[in-house]
């Protein structure tokens, strides 16, 4: 019996071992984006104007503008992508600035999570319920398909503009729906707009890895199991008006250092140059 108990105890500390020495690879992000108070106010949300349809749209409680979320107490702003890369060496990043190099690094096979290798499910979805798209800001993966619906009781439609994943403008009826299959990866925004109501906005963003997230209504991000790679990361944060975190210069990200865990960021005041502002 001795002898059993010592050979499974031998047999399971080689598993320990491994997992332990693989626990030291990952890492949680997490953070918040907020408004910086000292440079002015954030923008107040004011209600949105229905041309078309009031009847329906005035079913919407939160049927407001969405250009900025931002809580007015806390600061916090949602609807913010945030994501991940690997540190450049030095050569790429002499290169990125030249724009020699136009895509900026990103994750390796290798380097991805295995409980993350494909994404969650295949289809992510967008409706129509009102009058605005929701979600305002999704994030997909390669590969994914987009559902769009329209559970409204009038028609929509989802002028979809993009470089890589082509553009169209299918008309949705009430209770229809379009499908994107099989994102490409893209290096900005898809704008997706609906030309019967001209307010409604939404943005999709697409990445080539899993680690990316949007920010709640408190402007929170979580982002798991990142590889820590050598303790060096590159953050990135995008809002639809207000572009890059750090304007131009945040093209090539903020260094980030990481080690394996949870790697809380605390409040990161999110700053743009008003000339980036698209009004
Ligand atoms: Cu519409």
């Amino acid at each position: 019996m001795r002898k059993l108990v010592a050979l499974t105890l031998f047999a399971l500390v080689p598993c320990l071992v491994a997992r332990a020495a693989d626990e030291d690879k990952w890492v949680t992000v997490k953070g918040k984006i907020v408004w910086d108070t000292a440079k002015g106010a954030p923008p107040k949300r004011t209600p949105q104007v229905a041309t078309k349809d009031e009847e329906v749209c005035s079913k919407d409680k939160d049927f407001v503008k969405e250009e900025w979320v931002v809580n007015e107490k806390t600061g916090a702003i949602a609807n913010v992508v945030v994501w991940l890369a690997p540190e450049p060496t030095a050569q790429q990043i002499k290169d990125l600035e030249s724009r020699k190099l136009r895509d900026f690094p990103s994750f390796q096979a290798n380097q991805i999570h295995p409980t993350l290798a494909k994404p969650e499910k295949q289809q992510v979805e967008i409706d129509q319920p009102c009058c605005r798209f929701i979600p305002h800001v999704l994030v997909a993966r390669v590969g994914q398909d987009v559902l769009i619906k329209n559970s409204a009781p009038v028609p929509h439609n989802a002028k979809w503009t993009s470089r890589n994943n082509d553009e169209f403008n299918p008309l949705i009826p009430s209770g229809g729906q379009h499908l994107v299959k099989s994102l490409k990866s893209e290096k900005y925004p898809i704008e997706v707009g609906c030309t019967i109501h001209p307010w409604m906005k939404a943005w999709v963003r697409v990445f080539d890895h899993p680690y990316f997230a949007v920010t709640d209504a408190g402007g929170n991000f979580e982002i798991k199991n990142a590889p820590v790679l050598g303790g060096k990361l590159r953050l990135f944060a995008w809002q639809e008006t207000a572009g890059l975190h750090g304007g131009a210069a945040g093209r090539t990200g903020h260094p980030i250092a990481v080690k394996a865990g949870t790697q809380d960021l605390g409040e990161i005041k999110f700053e743009f140059k008003a000339s980036d502002e698209k009004k």
